[in-house]
């Protein structure tokens, strides 16, 4: 299902106004899609394109939210947050779409394989501004991006993997057995994730061994659930997940046969409390909050590409959730701990693979 939201922040009677009377009798528009009224420097207009559904996905949700409170407290901003569904076949064509209605300063989106698409619209749009988080790519000067260090993130995420899978934690069994389950296939995953899970888990103990899998979409959760429940049979007792919606079934599986999950860029203690052993954090939120102050004062470097981590304070570890502290025994956690402020400090070697 495709919904667009609109958010209109207060504006005062004049301004409904202007705006009512442009809806009537229209106004110019440039080759490029934009307007040319002196309107536009007072009001900033951003469409978010989700790549899928906002629903069980954290960098979508985040980002929405992000946009969302930056228009709630800039009344001078407009946001759509437009979701495009799981047929990534016509994402480019339904942007182009948009795009061509020439109502948006600014498209923001979050998925490695934007910029691709947004280069696409942007040959029949030139005009057309994009900035894209969770990706990284370089010399168009519409495009401006901001890719995460996911293997960061994998990394210490794998340690605590490692030491959980290697631990006598109630649901690990003696096997040195860690799983993966993915949506699909892509460079960030297959080069930076999945790597630094196994990397990391390694660091905990060099004879841990990875169970990789692949649901084949980021939605189907019986799936996800089919393919936990055969890699526990294996011997797998401790996952994470990239999957949006399907790592539910996941969560469920492991739930029901007794296994921990540790979970990438968001808070899911919660969804079972006990079996979810270990989340990351992705501030999404925050960085789309700067990025739209800075795309507001004219401050995008477009055509570059910057990469944000844990030592920049946009991956962290939710380290002080009760659900955490009371499931997860001291001795891992400081371990833990110690692992994560040396990831921090910059002193776990390794390079970061090209994508
Ligand atoms: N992540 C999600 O959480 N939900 C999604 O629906 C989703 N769809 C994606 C589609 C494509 C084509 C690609 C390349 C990635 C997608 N991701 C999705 C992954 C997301 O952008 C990000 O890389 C991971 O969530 C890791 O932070």
């Amino acid at each position: 299902m495709k919904k667009i939201k609109s958010i209109f922040t207060a504006l005062p009677p004049a301004a409904v106004l202007a705006l009512a009377l442009l809806c009537v009798f229209g106004e110019p528009v440039s080759a490029g899609g934009k307007r040319e009224t002196g309107e536009r420097s007072s009001s900033f207009s951003v469409l978010v394109y989700i790549t899928g559904m906002l629903a069980g996905s954290p960098p979508y949700e985040l980002m929405a939210a992000g946009a969302e409170n930056f228009a709630a407290s800039h009344s001078n901003v407009s946001v759509k947050i437009y979701e495009a569904g799981f047929n990534q076949a016509e994402w480019e064509e339904q942007l182009s779409s948009l795009v061509a209605s020439g109502e948006f300063d600014l498209v923001l989106g979050s998925n490695p394989s934007l910029p691709e698409i947004c280069a696409g619209v942007g040959k029949r749009f030139p005009d057309q501004k994009f900035i894209i988080t969770d990706a990284s790519y370089t010399g168009n000067d519409s495009i401006c991006t901001y890719m995460y260090n996911q293997y960061e993130q994998s990394l210490y995420l794998g340690y605590l993997a490692g030491l959980i899978t290697t631990s006598p934690m109630a649901k690990a069994n003696p096997e040195k057995k860690i799983g993966f389950i993915a949506a699909q296939q892509y460079p960030l995953l297959d080069k930076h994730i999945v790597p630094g899970f196994l990397d990391g888990a390694r660091m905990a103990d060099p004879g841990i061994s990875l169970d990789f899998r692949v649901v084949g979409n980021w939605y189907d959760a019986n799936k996800a659930a089919d393919l936990a429940s055969s890699m526990i049979a294996g011997g797998v007792d401790v996952f994470a997940a990239i999957a949006g919606g399907a790592a539910q079934g996941l969560i469920k599986t492991a739930a029901e046969q007794g296994a921990y999950v540790v979970f990438h860029n968001t808070n899911e203690y919660s969804a079972a409390p006990g079996v979810i052993a270990g989340c990351g954090i992705m501030e999404q939120k925050k960085l789309v909050e700067e990025i739209l102050l800075d795309a507001l004062e004219g401050k995008i470097r477009y055509g570059t590409s910057r990469t944000v981590g844990v030592k920049e304070g946009y991956l962290g570890f939710i380290a002080d959730d009760p659900l955490y502290t009371s499931h997860v025994p001291q001795d891992i956690r400081n371990k833990f701990d110690s692992f994560f402020a040396d990831v921090k400090a910059g002193k776990i070697p390794y390079s970061l693979p090209p994508l």
